[in-house]
């Protein structure tokens, strides 16, 4: 079938209070940023990528799809996803200057677009089109009662409801402060508030240095740390498999990297414990795929990154027998028509035919910012 149409949108969406941080982010919004592609027929696909609703930035990817890609896809037959991530990847002006950043991120935009219609012409949801579902349950972990904006006394009382009347069983909190003791305090009182069952993880989003880091995973030994998330610097292979090799504490990452063959050289230094691809980042979900079978080659867990709030990931989790378990915020999820759900603990799998990302009107209407 053939690709009539290609339209670009920009949402923003309110985060939970009116802004949260971690270490080296503030924000009001989380950004949708994608595109919506129509068919002949009359289907319509959606993909997008998760940004922190810059809208200066997010321009940047909807004028990529709109003044470069659009072209290269209208008249095209949509079902031949592989072929037509080739051809933009590899369209010359792209691949000479845009082989990672905004113009990877929009491709992943409009990947998602083409493997949303293919599951929806096949009456499918996305994890059945690919092989089915490999697990009964998928563990949810709550990222979003952890920022490192939440003041002691809420995280504490958040931490408590989240695995007490909320039934999560896991939840991850920021670090990365200028203060390590702070950190550190906070870390044992919400150890104490959920008790020794709980997961319990935590991210520095890429604040610290090496010997910082070391220092952390010294003090923090006995809190039992699930994972500790982008400890360094997101580019930094040789840090990261020098904190793998000196900590106890297994090491986290992949939400900056953009590449399979990023991922490639992280794994093969033994320098990451649990992968944490993206399709928002990566270029969607043909190479979310690539990565999670690198990860599975090499017996290590992916736990998906939340930059599409686990909409299409809990799809891809449910299906790649590597998945440990995902990501949690539920910022975005009322946006669409079939929200993602967390029920005592585990996500409730999806049941509509797509990639999960179709968006409701209401959410335009509410949420819709100008292409410039
Ligand atoms: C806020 N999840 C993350 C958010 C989140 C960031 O900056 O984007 O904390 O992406 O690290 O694991
Ligand atoms: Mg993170």
């Amino acid at each position: 079938m053939t690709i009539a149409k290609v339209e670009p949108f920009i949402l923003h969406v309110p985060v939970t209070g009116s802004s949260i941080s971690d270490s080296t982010h503030t924000l009001s919004h989380w950004g949708v940023v994608g595109l919506r592609i129509t068919t002949r027929d009359g289907f319509v696909g959606t993909g997008f990528t998760g940004t922190h609703a810059d809208l200066a930035g997010d321009r940047l990817v909807t004028a990529c799809i709109a003044s470069c890609y659009a072209e290269l896809l209208v008249g095209e037959d949509e079902a031949d996803i592989t072929r037509l991530w080739q051809k933009i990847a590899r369209h010359p002006p792209m691949q000479w200057i845009g082989r990672a950043g905004i113009s990877h991120i929009a491709l992943g935009a409009v990947d998602i677009a083409l493997w949303d219609i293919k599951a929806q012409r096949a009456e499918q949801p996305l994890w059945k089109l690919l092989g089915g579902a490999t697990t009964e349950r998928l563990m949810a972990y709550n990222t979003d009662i952890g920022w490192l904006s939440i003041p002691d006394d809420q995280l504490i009382a958040g931490a408590r409801q989240a695995v007490g009347e909320d039934g999560f069983r896991g939840i991850k909190v920021k670090v990365g402060s200028a203060d390590m003791a702070r950190d550190l305090r906070r870390l044992q009182a919400v150890r104490r508030a959920i008790g020794p069952g709980i997961m319990l993880a935590v991210d520095g989003n890429g604040r610290w240095d090496l010997p910082t880091a070391m220092r952390f995973c010294r003090e923090a030994e006995g809190l039992d740390i699930f994972w500790f998330e982008e400890p360094l610097w997101y580019d930094d292979i040789a840090g990261h498999a020098a904190l793998a090799r000196a900590s106890r504490i297994p090491v986290a990452l992949g939400e900056q990297l953009y590449t399979a063959e990023a991922f490639s050289e992280f794994i093969g230094r033994g320098a990451v414990h649990f992968v944490q691809p993206d399709v928002t980042r990566l270029a969607g979900i043909t190479e979310y795929i690539r990565v999670a079978e690198i990860a599975h080659a090499a017996r290590l867990p992916v736990v998906a990154h939340a930059g599409d709030m686990s909409q299409v990931h809990v799809h891809l989790a449910y299906w790649h027998p590597a998945s440990a378990m995902l990501e949690y915020i539920p910022w975005i999820k009322d946006c669409f028509e079939e929200p993602i759900a967390v029920v005592d603990g585990d996500f409730l799998r999806p049941q509509r035919p797509g990639a999960g990302t179709a968006i409701r009107h209401e959410a335009f209407a509410s949420f819709a910012k100008s292409l410039g």
